[in-house]
């Protein structure tokens, strides 16, 4: 594999060291992606959610066989909930008089008990399962950085580059791409391999991730991506 790779992107081309690039799918678990998961009970629509996941799969069999780092972060808490910031399960219940949430951050659904560490529906989906040597980053907060040791597991591998994919774009994977940028990592996230429950959303958050001459960082495609690994 060459020293630089590059493929065209917005708002121009993301060039990146293969040596220093890591693979960053943010939150494909099953509570995000599975009927009566967490994101379904929340009134998220599933449908472009599962479709990133055969890209998702495609791309990372590119990666692997070309033995480059791979990071998976999953969203979710200790069972006592200790870890679980308090606006977070405040907001997700319903207001009085408001049933907007049927069940909330804790409660047992079909899956488990949503978005609880162990639990069937916090884990990734069988498509996307890592590998034993790929790095899994257990986080409480939408953004992958908040209480995690991700800033410091990037540093030790000499990560300087992200591509980043996952679910939901507007919420944990851009929140995760601002955190990346402002602690110096050139991010690129990928279409294909992104998605969320609110259409309009996605694309007003890919918008904003490389307005201004690459505000945040970098929005590209699978195709040109895998095209320039060949
Ligand atoms: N609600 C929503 O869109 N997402 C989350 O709560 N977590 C992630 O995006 N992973």
């Amino acid at each position: 594999l060459p020293e630089n790779i590059s493929f065209s992107a917005k708002p121009y081309a993301f060039s990146f060291p293969s040596a220093a690039t890591a693979l960053l799918i943010i939150d494909m678990q099953r509570d995000f992606l599975l009927e009566n998961g967490f994101g379904h009970i929340q009134g998220g629509n599933l449908t472009n959610v599962q479709a990133a996941i055969k890209p998702t799969a495609r791309l990372l069999e590119v990666w692997r066989n070309l033995g480059l780092p791979v990071v998976h972060t999953r969203e979710g808490h200790v069972p006592d909930l200790s870890d679980c910031p308090s606006s977070k399960l405040v907001r997700q219940a319903a207001a009085p008089g408001n049933k907007q949430h049927a069940q909330i951050i804790g409660d047992k659904g079909p899956m488990g008990r949503l978005l609880v560490r162990g639990e069937y529906g916090h884990d990734f989906v069988d498509e996307l399962q890592p590998y034993e040597s790929e790095i899994v980053v257990d986080k409480p907060g939408k953004g992958a950085f908040y209480n995690t040791k991700l800033m410091e597991i990037l540093k030790n591998n000499g990560i300087t580059h992200l591509i980043i994919g996952g679910v939901t774009t507007e919420c944990c994977v851009t929140t995760t791409l601002r955190e990346a940028n402002d602690r110096g990592f050139e991010c690129c996230a990928l279409t294909e391999i992104t998605d969320g429950y609110n259409p309009p959303y996605k694309t007003a958050s890919l918008d904003m991730i490389y307005w201004s001459q690459g505000l945040f960082g970098y929005v590209g495609s699978m195709d040109p991506l895998i095209e320039a690994l060949k």
